[in-house]
């Protein structure tokens, strides 16, 4: 392919004709008169020249082309062939949104490997939230302009069904504009378990007492080794993917996510993103994609030690590439680190979580970004890198240009 056939190509915007998902408001498309980035595409080497070719057709990326992606030496080439796809999917903008995060206890009867985040229940700082002590939270620690709240907690099997119920309705009652992000698919199998009843009904009661979407924890690497190894005992792979099938159908929609940066294998995390689409394919239900980086600290796991910022930026590329049915890729600044979170913007990445206030899972391990950040910090993060900040609610209804 010539440099004018490229040029013309991304002038009509065409390559991706084929999108396999409409423009809406949940994925606007780039502002009109935008032009995505071809810098970097007309010279790449030779094992990336193929798959861009494909990209430019529109043609959907196999489990060889994501191998290499992966083995390529030439990391900007593949930043810039994923830069260009975000753009034409997203042009300049760049999201995050006003949130909070609330782990409503710690207590969790799993020992995955990677965690660092569950307490058995007799420790000091264990913790199980009641209603009074969330509606203090709600009232002091929230604002009426808060956007969302990210509700996640350990499997903490002591906590009735009646506990899930009510704390939806005491933050819907206290805060009735906050979204409500709440309960990872391991949770929500876990509380339909003890409602002893099938999950499909539990979720439309959830739904009627706040539920609004779910977060894309839990599904770790959606891989029967590496579950066997790290999280065995917890919801396997197929369950995972079976109980967020049942989610969108439930007209929720959720995240995904993937955990790297541990014992996985380049394959398994290229089968993860496969598996991730093929439901994206059926139900249109993710919303985002978030590639998340283990920290090891105070985990079974700590003699791993933590990944690369380049090994973080190529799996974002590659997310990016492989998911060409997700119209969001979230480089998550707690994990990423906010220097990485900020090169990812223009490595596939179009969105940046948010202020997210009172972080645990990461923090437990290690992390050391700050606990949150202001608003006017995280758009001014983004103008930093050329992109244009944009507030968002949880499912994109609802954007302001900062
Ligand atoms: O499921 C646990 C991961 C997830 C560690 O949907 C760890 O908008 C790194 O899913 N090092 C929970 N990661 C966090 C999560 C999330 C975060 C932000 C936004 C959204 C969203 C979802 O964190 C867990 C697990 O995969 N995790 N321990 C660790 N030591």
């Amino acid at each position: 392919m010539t440099a004018t056939d490229l040029a013309l190509h991304a002038g009509a915007h065409a390559p991706l004709g084929t999108s396999p998902y409409p423009l809406s408001p949940s994925n606007p498309g780039p502002v009109e008169g935008f032009q995505p980035s071809v810098d970097g595409l007309h010279d790449l080497p030779a094992d990336l020249q193929p798959i861009r070719d494909k990209v430019l057709r529109g043609e959907r990326l196999d489990l060889d082309d994501g191998r290499a992606l992966f083995a390529t030496p030439d990391l900007n080439g593949l930043g810039a062939l994923a830069n260009y796809v975000n753009e034409c999917r997203n042009g300049n903008r760049t999201t995050f949104t006003y949130n909070r995060h609330l782990n409503y206890t710690n207590k969790c009867a799993y020992r995955c490997m990677f965690c660092a985040f569950r307490r058995d229940g007799d420790e000091h700082d264990a913790v199980v939230m009641d209603m009074d002590f969330i509606r203090h939270k709600l009232r002091t620690e929230f604002t009426d302009t808060m956007k969302e709240v990210h509700v996640v907690g350990g499997i903490n099997v002591d906590l009735p069904y009646s506990y899930y119920l009510d704390l939806l309705r005491t933050i819907k009652d206290e805060r009735p504009n906050l979204h409500v992000k709440g309960f990872t698919m391991i949770e929500l199998d876990q509380i339909a378990e003890q409602a002893g009843r099938p999950i499909e009904e539990v979720l439309e009661e959830l739904k009627a007492a706040g539920l609004d979407s779910c977060p894309g924890g839990g599904a770790e690497v959606l891989s029967k080794r590496v579950h066997k190894k790290l999280y065995n005992g917890k919801l396997p792979p197929e369950q995972w993917l079976s109980t967020v099938r049942k989610a969108h159908a439930a007209g929720l929609r959720t995240n995904a996510t993937m955990l790297f940066g541990h014992i996985e294998t380049t394959d398994e995390r290229l089968d993860h993103m496969l598996q991730i689409r093929a439901v994206q394919d059926e139900t249109g239900g993710f919303m985002q994609y978030i590639p998340l980086v283990f920290h090891p600290d105070n985990t079974p796991l700590q003699r791993l030690g933590k990944t690369t910022g380049t090994d973080a930026l190529r799996t974002i590329a590659v997310g990016r590439l492989m998911l060409d049915n997700m119209p969001h890729v979230k480089a998550y600044w707690v994990m990423l680190g906010i220097k990485i979170a900020q090169i990812a913007l223009h490595y596939g990445a179009d969105d940046i979580d948010g202020t997210v206030v009172e972080e645990h899972i990461t923090h437990d391990a290690g992390a050391t970004t700050p606990q949150g950040l202001a608003t006017t910090q995280i758009a001014g993060l983004i103008a930093e890198t050329g992109r244009q900040a944009v507030l968002r609610d949880t499912l994109y209804q609802d954007l302001s240009v900062i």
